[in-house]
């Protein structure tokens, strides 16, 4: 079948805002775009039929940490890949695992070869190489597969991040070799996207944009960012990295991020967006809505009758009550975190759906701009 296609479609003439479609062999996906996040094949209390009917997501992730270690390569082979286990038919896009190592492995050693961690479920030791962690998601059946990366902390010492990017794009260069001299696993067309690191750097984002970007992948992502900088400084290195990107491939922000990040970054040009807010904090009672944030254990919340979210267009959002979530929420009845859960998942995919419009309609920024206010109100 196909590599993956980017036809852009409108670029915004006052923002760097772009309206776009990518094209995979299980299906398109509109952008910009929000990818709900599945760690380990299941978006968190939500399922695929929801994921489809009231979330309207068109993409989703996995994570190659995780997958590899439960249920393991060959039960996700046998199956005939993760599409297949979890029913998406949708595409899929597994994080490479790097990432993961450094936040939940109970131990690590980075090597030129690769990492050396220790499982969080059992203590079992595993290497990760670049040429590994591409055979592992081709065996996942990802169709956009990450590069394997080293992400620094914030703040990291310029000397570490020169070193750690170095590192990053060599292992680089290795995942493209592997991945090229794999063929695809089930029949349909898997895609390798690089990513950019260099930490608050401006030199070494520029190095590591303008080396990502002479791969001529299908599609760049751009890493090491919301890992605990100042959003103005989130927002300034996204915008280095998306202006030396290629203009004709999808953009990928890594781990973004709040309503407003997302935002904010749509007007510097990316174009695909993931993060576990919508879910984890959907759990912890965090509503994003589209009249601003609301902490639904409140006890103002106790009587109020009036949807979650009349402003989107979710069955789940508004069917049910703020005083019967906040219910749900205080008996812990894991009905509540099914509804957190959908409710902020279709929040985020109405919220991308809306840029896409107003891109097209071109009066993306005034929009832009009026809704970063509205979105950040505590209700
Ligand atoms: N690298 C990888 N996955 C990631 C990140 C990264 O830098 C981030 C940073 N926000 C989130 N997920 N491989």
């Amino acid at each position: 079948m196909a590599v993956l296609q980017f036809e852009l479609e409108v670029t915004d003439q006052v923002s760097k805002a772009r309206a776009g479609t990518i094209t995979t062999d299980h299906g398109q996906i509109q952008t910009p775009i929000f990818m709900p996040v599945g760690t380990a094949g299941s978006v968190k209390a939500v399922s695929q039929q929801q994921l489809k009917e009231d979330v309207q997501a068109q993409i989703i992730l996995g994570n190659t940490y995780h997958l590899y270690l439960r249920p393991g390569l060959d039960v996700l082979e046998q199956a005939g890949g993760l599409h297949r286990f979890n029913a998406w038919d949708r595409p899929i896009l597994t994080d490479s695992g790097g990432y993961q190592v450094f936040s939940l492995a109970s131990s690590r050693k980075i090597t030129e070869e690769g990492v050396l961690f220790q499982s969080h479920i059992d203590g079992s030791r595993h290497l990760f190489t670049p040429e590994n962690v591409m055979d592992i998601q081709r065996t996942i059946g990802a169709d956009i597969i990450m590069a394997f990366d080293e992400c620094p902390p914030y703040p990291s010492e310029y000397a570490y991040a020169k070193k750690s990017m170095e590192l990053t794009h060599r292992w680089l260069d290795r995942c493209f070799t592997q991945f090229n001299n794999t063929p695809d696993k089930y029949g349909y067309t898997q895609n390798l996207f690089p990513i950019i690191q260099g930490s608050t750097f401006a030199d070494l984002r520029k190095a590591s944009s303008e080396y990502i970007a002479s791969k001529n992948a299908a599609g760049n992502a751009i890493g090491g960012l919301s890992v605990g900088e100042p959003d103005n400084m989130m927002y300034e290195y996204t915008e280095l990295c998306c202006d030396l990107l290629p203009v004709h491939k999808p953009r990928y922000l890594m781990g973004v991020g709040t309503p407003w990040n997302i935002l904010e970054c749509i007007a510097l040009g990316v174009d695909m967006f993931d993060c576990v807010m919508p879910t984890r904090n959907g759990r912890n009672a965090m509503l994003f809505t589209s009249k601003g944030v609301i902490n639904i254990d409140n006890k103002k919340w106790e009587k109020d009758n009036s949807p979650l979210d009349d402003g989107i267009d979710c069955t789940v959002s508004n069917l049910y009550s703020k005083a019967y979530l906040r219910h749900l929420m205080k008996a812990k009845e894991i009905l509540g975190l099914t509804i957190a859960s959908v409710h902020n998942l279709a929040f985020y995919l109405w919220l991308v759906k809306e840029a896409r419009k107003h891109i097209q309609a071109g009066d993306f920024l005034s929009w832009k701009n009026e809704q970063v206010q509205i979105l950040q109100q505590r209700l």
